[in-house]
């Protein structure tokens, strides 16, 4: 009999941690958007996410959306592909043609395609100075008659 008791106080113990670490696992995720990209990863990365979030009452809005919890040069919000902070909890995960949600947790994690816009602009730059060069080889209209 004290054997049975003991036991069940083991499993009912199994049970409540489990059910501790099980809330703490999925209570996160459907506050924010894309939540289930990363799983435990975004908030348990070495970054200001999880408490910029509790500083926020747990709450995704433009606010948290516009801070850079993890220093990478990319809102949470542009990570999760909802830069506006729009999203309210049980709307569908916001997309982004071309593009997967980055880790707001991660600073390793950012959007591959403003690494292409940023060298888009560094080859846009490259054009320019090569018609100034060009403008400035050329002799002025009209000094040669002179
Ligand atoms: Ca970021
Ligand atoms: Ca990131």
């Amino acid at each position: 009999m004290v054997k049975a008791l003991k036991a069940g106080i083991v499993i009912l113990l199994a049970v409540l941690l489990a059910a501790a670490f099980a809330s703490a696992w999925w209570g996160f995720e459907p506050k924010i958007p894309n939540g289930n990209a990363f799983g435990c990863d975004t908030c348990h990365k070495k970054s200001n996410f999880k408490k910029d979030l509790k500083n926020n009452d747990n709450k995704w809005d433009e606010t948290f959306a516009a801070l850079d919890s993890d220093g990478d040069g990319f809102a949470n919000g542009v990570e999760l592909l909802d830069p506006e902070g729009a999203w309210r909890e049980g709307d569908d995960d916001p997309t982004a043609a071309g593009r997967e949600p980055t880790n707001p947790s991660d600073a390793k994690s950012f959007p591959a395609v403003a690494e292409e816009e940023i060298a888009e602009e560094e080859v846009e730059e490259d054009e320019v100075e090569e018609e100034e060069e060009v403008e400035e080889e050329e002799p002025p209209a009209g000094a040669a008659e002179e």
